[in-house]
């Protein structure tokens, strides 16, 4: 570095008067660093960061680290809308709040708002998922997948997980493939119009990026064109070590902050960022959707639900489902302020029983006369309309209202046990809008639209009795219940389930069913292919994998797997008899079996199946 900006430098770090004895190591070590890097320590050190360099050794020694560590902060500075120093600002003001115990929700009093309630295939349903079918192609799909899961404790992402295990399709597959469904089948309902891609867009962090990529990429995309997914990879933010938003040394290497992830919320500053939103607006795009990693029901929900953002000229719309009091999902909730304010927002699970008890409701969160809270259940899937969120963003740059959840050491309030960070929530987005936006809610059944996998069996097997698991194991057997009542609704004689235990969770084994996205995406798609008298029964799996797969007077006792192209027509019929395929217990501590099957605690043991594969085009009849 030269000396005269090595000087200008050390005496725009004077800041004090007396910089040399205030901060000698970081004195001593001013050359080694780069202009940027000097006003960076200037930032630092105006901020209250001087603890950082406390510890720094002699020039000579561990320069590299040094010049890393600053590599490390200019990346921080820069992947934060307002830069560090407006990190620490606001953190500053959430922990002062935090320690005096302020009610984020201070002035608000909040109650039971009015949303759409949807029944499973009933006209208005089915109303809607046409509407929404043929709007799906003016949409954007966004996944958002950056988070660790800590809750699962699964050794790898969350996406690549199967989600059922008949055909072992992970997750992520399943999105995919449901998304070009969607894409195919708004575009055969429009034909004359011009064939779209639906964007899909994947938030990253560098928890899941690499992992992501490489499950992308020996998959071939899953079918999607490569060009057709997006990655934007989510950057964590700075730990807090105490009330004064001191930032926190990385305890594994004293040359690093340590950092945290900063929450779903991030999503809408990289979307606003990356351009996509005026690429979207200029290519005549409607929609923005934003889901969650493990949902393996959604898509289920997904084309009804645009259908009522478009009928109901809805600017958000958040999808959710009856909630259980005190389960694990944030409550739609309707806010009024004394000043005469209102918003209908997401209050998350852990600030919903504080916020009614002191608001005058002194059971906190409980359940009603109907068994479930009065506030339906957030499932984190949220509708956007594209042009008034970019005018929002226009105005936010997609920064969200953010908060700091400290653990503190005790009711002092002056230490905490481990490091913080602020957080952010993607569903906190409406918290910004002026009240003239048109933000609704849509409420489904919870055996249609919701089956998490976020817990692992052993806190899993701890949940209250009648709540859900959000489990490996519940989230499959929820598929199996789900595929079983649609093909009810449509007028096949399902069996009862049994219940049995697998990782000491108690759940409804229905019959094994699942299908493609393509053979049925909406109520009118399955009932068109399933007609006649047909019958399942609960020892039975069925798996249909092609698009033209018609079941006609099928009666199974067993096991049936029929795979075609899209261009063979196959019929199904006749009864179907083999000895099938059993459902083994495992042990989810028994480590011989792979990690991914052994958190549901069962797997299949396959004794016999009629399976057909149709690979040319034609017409084709299966008669057992
Ligand atoms: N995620 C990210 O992409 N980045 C992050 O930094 C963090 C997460 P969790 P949780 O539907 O059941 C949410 O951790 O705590 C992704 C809602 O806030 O599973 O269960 C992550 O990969 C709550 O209101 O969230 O709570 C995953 O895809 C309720 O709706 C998603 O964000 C609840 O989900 C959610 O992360 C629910």
């Amino acid at each position: 570095m030269e000396a005269s900006v090595a000087t200008e430098s050390l005496s725009k770090l004077n800041i004090n008067g007396d910089f040399a004895s205030s901060l000698p190591n970081l004195h001593k070590n001013l050359h080694l660093l780069s202009p940027q890097q000097v006003e960076l320590a200037k930032m630092l050190v105006e901020k209250g960061q001087s603890h950082l360099f406390e510890h720094w050794p002699e020039p000579g020694v561990d320069d590299d680290e040094k010049k890393a560590f600053f590599d490390q902060v200019a990346r921080l500075n820069s992947s934060y809308p307002g830069g560090l120093a407006s990190y620490i600002k606001t953190a500053r003001e959430l922990l002062a709040d935090s320690r005096a115990g302020k009610n984020p929700f201070d002035g608000f009093t909040p109650s039971v708002p009015t949303g759409e309630n949807l029944s499973y295939g009933d006209e208005n349903f089915i109303k809607f998922e046409e509407a929404g079918v043929k709007e799906a192609q003016n949409a954007a799909f966004v996944l958002v997948a950056g988070g660790l899961g800590e809750r699962l404790g699964y050794n790898g992402i969350k996406v690549a997980l199967p989600f059922e295990t008949i055909t072992g399709t992970c997750f992520l597959q399943c999105y995919i493939e449901s998304v070009l469904a969607l894409q195919e089948a708004s575009y055969r309902m429009t034909q004359g119009g011009q064939k779209k891609e639906v964007p899909f867009v994947i938030m990253t962090s560098d928890d899941t990026h690499a992992r992501i990529v490489e499950l992308l990429e020996s998959n071939s995309y899953f079918g999607m064109k490569p060009t057709q997914v997006k990655l934007l990879k989510q950057e964590k933010v700075a730990c807090l070590e105490d009330n004064d938003a001191r930032l926190a040394l990385d305890p594994q290497n004293k040359f690093r902050v340590q950092t945290k992830p900063h929450g779903h919320g991030d999503v809408h500053s990289l979307l606003y960022s990356s351009g996509l939103l005026y690429e979207w607006h200029d290519a005549g795009l409607r929609w923005v959707l934003f889901f969650q990693d493990t949902n393996g029901l959604l898509f289920k929900a997904i084309p009804a639900s645009i259908g009522v953002s478009a009928t109901k000229g809805y600017h958000v719309n958040s999808l959710a489902v009856p909630r259980k009091a005190k389960e694990a999902i944030g409550g739609i909730t309707k806010l009024t302020h004394i000043d005469g304010r209102s918003m209908v927002i997401n209050v998350e699970y852990n600030q919903l029983d504080p916020l009614l008890r002191a608001t005058g409701f002194p059971d906190g969160d409980v359940n009603c006369e109907t068994g479930y809270s009065p506030f339906p259940g957030n499932i984190n899937q949220l509708i956007l309309e594209l042009d008034p969120y970019i005018e929002e963003l226009k105005k936010t740059g997609g920064a969200i209202k953010e908060f700091v959840n400290p653990k503190y050491k005790d009711t002092s309030k002056t230490s905490f046990k481990s490091s913080t960070r602020l957080e952010c929530m993607m569903q906190d987005y409406p918290k910004t809008l002026p009240p003239s936006a048109r933000v609704g809610f849509t409420v489904m059944d919870t055996w249609l639209a919701y089956a998490p996998v976020k817990n692992n069996p052993e806190d899993a097997a701890k949940v209250p009795k009648g709540n859900p698991y959000h489990s490996a194991t519940s989230g499959e057997m929820a598929i199996y219940r789900a595929n079983s009542l649609i093909l009810r609704k449509v007028g096949v004689q399902v069996d009862n389930p049994v219940k049995e235990v697998f990782n000491g969770q108690e759940v409804e084994v229905w019959p094994r069913i699942v299908w493609k996205p393509t053979w049925g995406l909406t109520f009118a798609d399955i009932r068109s292919k399933v007609s006649g008298s047909c019958s399942i029964t609960q020892r039975s799996t069925m798996a249909i994998k092609g698009r033209n797969i018609f079941v006609k007077d099928l009666s199974l006792d067993g096991a049936l797997v029929i795979d075609s192209i899209d261009e063979a027509e196959v019929k199904a019929g006749g009864s179907v008899q083999n000895k099938g395929w059993l459902l083994e217990k495992v042990d989810y501590k028994d480590t011989s079996v792979p990690e991914a099957i052994r958190i549901r605690g069962f797997r299949f043991r396959k004794i016999e199946q009629l399976e057909k594969q149709f690979s040319e085009p034609g017409k084709f009849e299966l008669k057992a």
